[in-house]
């Protein structure tokens, strides 16, 4: 096997740190402990390391410069949401959205798992910072795993390595992240491509702030400082700290007079937030730039003057590669051209890679993301639809200028959008920061399966359904509080790029168009724009949006726009079911807004 030598010893003198490691170190018994120093060099011995064990393959260099292909255990595709638990002290603390196991029991189960679970295996000492070295608004954290693709996967995803461990010094303090894929090898055990365990427990203990991991190396699962460090411990920071960790992409909007803004978006997953984080503006929008700061996770803290500044806590993009083409996210496609692994897409002859969704003709012969032979005659997709791209955020061609700024950007407008087909209107803005929160906290989509204009709403309150990690409706408290506390609140808006019409087709043209909608946002937050007052919020005229380049009829606006008051009602009413599961938890605050809601539509 290819060995990566040095560096073992960083000459950290960090009590807390060189403490927990030994504890873990005796416990999973590692044959080796390899502290990663962030280079460029480690990533190429890592990515030979894996390519010698068959876990990455080396792409066309002519096609894919710097490229790999990682193909997981088809039973370790995505993030496990039953296998997540919050084990607070207090049930309650987790509140009815999040599972729950006693901690002192979860601890007992995940020693007994973690109990020589690195055998043969080496554990590699990951430090990162979540957020630009050095920022006020960033956290450190370390992970130990026995994954070196995770520990590859970690240099693109944070700023890691030697500089994190520069950062926390010998009194700071870190997250502690233990991940195990919970394979151990006997003496002489053959290795597998990708190694995981059909137990899997994610695990986030917020009063100690530690994450435990173990059984899977996929995605979230296994990228510690992602989901379970940047949404689940950090919403608990944020609400000890006054601070918000929300699951939101950052975009900037630049004016061709030259005024800036950044709005924060949310949507639950499978609604396009990478694509609308790198959106291209269309025909009839010279003169305007969109910039990306972010595609999922953003960190959101008041500034002296009143305003909330957003960083994103990442480095690097975990984004899903089905239906990405040039058409839906140029940028994206741009960004995956080199120095990109690509996990669970389809091979193709010539050594490049495919999915469902790409530009141009279907490939006579591909291997599958299960190393399969497939042709367009076969009965299964040839790319996983979780299938991801992991790739540096300064490879984005839309990069915002201050992306990586330790002050983070100020947030003038928050936008929460859902996925359905009826009821909600493209865009409308909140009366005011209460109702902003009302309206969040009752966001949703349709279960995608279901009939179209039956549909049960699936709430997703703030996008932050998986990812709160403390109870929600202790979090609603906190965003009333935070936004009573500011000068300058953010204006809060809710999108619906999915509505359909009467013959099931979606109505609105979506991806770059959504420019549009992002005008008259910025237009409402720089005082400049039109709304006319309605029973749910404030909404556009046809004549507020600019339609240069788009052929879109004023029927067809009024056909998106228009709220049935009556459905309206329902919905209000439908809302009462999700406040009750929070009994005496809930805000009075949004009961009333919901009460006024419905009188305003009486
Ligand atoms: O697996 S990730 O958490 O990184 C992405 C997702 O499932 O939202
Ligand atoms: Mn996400």
């Amino acid at each position: 096997m290819a060995e990566l030598a040095e560096p073992i010893n960083t000459g950290t003198k960090n009590a807390k740190l060189l403490a927990w490691i030994d504890e873990m170190v005796t416990l999973a018994e590692p044959d080796s402990v390899y502290w990663c120093d962030g280079s460029k060099d480690e990533y190429d011995r890592l990515s030979a390391l894996m390519v010698e064990a068959g876990t990455l393959l080396p792409l066309n260099p002519e096609k894919r410069p710097g490229c790999f292909l990682a193909r997981s255990d088809p039973n370790d595709v995505a993030r496990v949401e039953n296998r997540t638990f919050i084990c607070s002290r207090d049930e309650a603390d987790a509140g009815p959205t999040n599972n729950w196991i006693d901690p002192d029991e979860m601890r007992e189960t995940m020693r007994g798992l973690y109990t020589g679970c690195m055998r043969g295996r080496r554990m590699y000492v990951v430090p990162f910072s979540m957020g630009p070295l050095g920022s006020h608004i960033a956290h450190i954290g370390v992970q130990l795993t026995d994954s070196p693709y995770v520990a590859m996967s970690m240099r693109v995803m944070t700023r890691m390595g030697q500089a994190a461990l520069d950062v926390l010094g010998d009194e700071g303090e870190f997250v502690p992240c233990m991940h195990s894929v919970g394979a151990p090898l006997e003496p002489g055990q053959a290795d597998v491509p990708w190694p995981c365990n059909d137990t899997k427990y994610i695990i986030q203990f917020p009063e100690e702030r530690s994450i435990w991991s173990y059984g899977s190396g996929y995605g979230g699962n296994a990228l510690l400082g992602k989901k379970c460090f940047s949404l689940r411990i950090a919403s608990v920071m944020g609400r000890e700290e006054g601070w918000l960790a929300e699951h939101m992409l950052i975009l900037g909007l630049e004016s061709p007079r030259g005024e800036k803004t950044y709005v924060a978006a949310a949507f639950p997953s499978a609604c396009g937030k990478t694509n609308l984080a790198m959106l291209i503006p269309p025909e009839g929008y010279e003169g305007w730039t969109v910039s990306t700061v972010g595609d999922d996770i953003a960190w959101i803290k008041p500034g002296d003057d009143g305003r909330l500044y957003a960083i994103n806590p990442e480095a690097g993009y975990f984004g899903v590669v089905p239906g990405t083409s040039m058409k839906t996210n140029p940028n994206a496609m741009k960004m995956m051209e080199r120095d990109t692994i690509f996990t669970n897409v389809a091979l193709t002859d010539d050594g490049d890679v495919w999915w469902e969704g790409k530009d141009g003709a279907t490939p006579d012969h591909l291997i599958d993301w299960k190393g399969n032979d497939w042709t367009p005659d076969s009965d299964v997709l040839a790319a996983h639809p979780n299938a991801r791209f992991t790739c540096a955020t300064s490879q984005c061609p839309s990069a915002d200028p201050a992306w990586d700024d330790p002050n983070g950007v100020p947030i003038s407008a928050f936008v929460f959008g859902g996925r359905l087909s009826n009821t909600f209107p493209l865009v409308y803005e909140a009366r005011d920061w209460e109702h902003g929160v009302y309206m969040a906290a009752t966001m949703g989509s349709e279960a995608t399966a279901a009939a179209v204009d039956q549909a049960a709403i699936r709430r997703d309150p703030m996008a932050m359904l998986p990812f709160c990690g403390y109870n929600m409706a202790d979090y609603w408290q906190h965003w009333l509080t935070i936004g009573s506390k500011l000068a300058n609140p953010p204006k809060i808006f809710r999108v619906n790029w999915f509505r359909k019409d009467d013959a099931g087709n979606f109505i609105w043209p979506g991806f770059g168009e959504n420019m549009r909608v992002l005008e008259w946002v910025v237009d409402r937050v720089n005082g400049h724009g039109h709304a006319e007052e309605t029973p749910i919020g404030m909404m556009p005229s046809y004549e507020d949006l600019t339609w240069t380049g788009l052929d879109f009829s004023p029927a067809s606006f009024s056909e998106i726009m228009t709220v049935d008051p009556l459905a309206a009602m329902q919905e209000a009413d439908a809302q009462k079911t999700l406040f009750d599961d929070f009994g005496d938890r809930l805000p009075a605050e949004l009961e009333s807004q919901r009460q006024d809601q419905k009188a305003r539509l009486t």
